[in-house]
């Protein structure tokens, strides 16, 4: 609890950073998106995102910090616009609880259209378990930011107990093949799995990126399996912002 109070405090003194990871076309490898992921910068280190997320989450804290993480990735979008990158895309996680909170399909809206986007450049993703928890509220709020133009992604595909009939029900763009299914290029177990999931991604019409890409072959097996784009160490780390516009300049 007196983490809760310390997240809660370094969010209220702005503390809290973003940082970014890019996402690449497998066949051209050039930059096609990014994720933005959170950070929590503190006097013993960096505290990891999948310890304190789950305190926002559970304290109600994630309301006001995800909608902070909305509007500074949008804001981060239209300053890439600015300067000259305007065909990336920017992904941001969701939680549960932001679904819950009726205000916010037209939040989101709200921050895309202030900060004048181009919808189709906010990627929302949300894991299976997300869409299992609720897939009523989920499914409607989903369908109504796409018809706006937003697109949908599902996290760490394969890893959640989901129902595939979600699939036709939910407006998804693209799968993002977890990356414990790419640890190995043998086959094996693993790699049918990938497989698996990127055959079920193309047969759907949808985009699919494989994620933690951290070797070459592993990069070329995803792209022979027909996957059309990785995130991963091999490519680039999260980082901030300013090392993220020094990233692509170099790629230019
Ligand atoms: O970046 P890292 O691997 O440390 O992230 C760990 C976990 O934290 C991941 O599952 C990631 O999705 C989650 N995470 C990172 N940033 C955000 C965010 O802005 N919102 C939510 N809900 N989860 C995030
Ligand atoms: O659960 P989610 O997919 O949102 O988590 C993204 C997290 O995965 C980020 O925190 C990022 O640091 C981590 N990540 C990204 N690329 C790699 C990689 O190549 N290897 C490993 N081990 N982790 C990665
Ligand atoms: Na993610
Ligand atoms: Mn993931």
């Amino acid at each position: 609890l007196g983490l809760i109070r310390q997240l809660r405090t370094d969010f209220s003194a702005r503390k809290l950073e973003l940082w970014y990871q890019p996402q690449v076309d497998l066949v051209t490898e050039r930059v096609v998106g990014m994720e933005a992921l959170l950070r929590w910068p503190t006097s013993e280190g960096f505290i990891s995102p999948s310890v304190f997320v789950p305190l926002a989450e559970y304290s109600g804290l994630i309301i006001d910090i995800g909608a902070w993480v909305i509007e500074e990735s949008c804001r981060r979008l239209n300053k890439l616009t600015q300067a000259g990158y305007d065909n990336v895309r920017m992904a941001v996680n969701i939680s549960m609880p932001q679904f819950r909170d009726p205000d916010f399909v037209n939040m989101v809206i709200r921050i895309v259209t202030e900060y004048q986007i181009e919808p189709a450049r906010l990627e929302l993703e949300i894991t299976e378990s997300v869409v299992m928890d609720e897939p009523q509220i989920v499914i409607e709020s989903l369908r109504e930011l796409k018809a706006f133009g937003i697109k949908i992604a599902i996290d760490d595909f394969g890893t959640g107990f989901s129902s595939m009939s979600y699939l036709q029900q939910l407006p998804l763009d693209r799968l993002k093949v977890d990356r414990s299914f790419i640890n190995e290029i043998k086959p094996n177990q693993s790699a049918f799995i990938a497989e698996t999931i990127v055959t079920l991604g193309n047969r759907l019409g949808l985009q699919t990126i494989a994620e933690g890409i951290e070797k070459r072959e592993q990069a070329s097996y995803m792209l022979k399996l027909g996957c059309d784009e990785a995130q991963g160490f091999l490519y680039a780390k999260p980082m901030p912002y300013d090392n993220l516009i020094e990233f692509l300049d170099e790629q230019k």
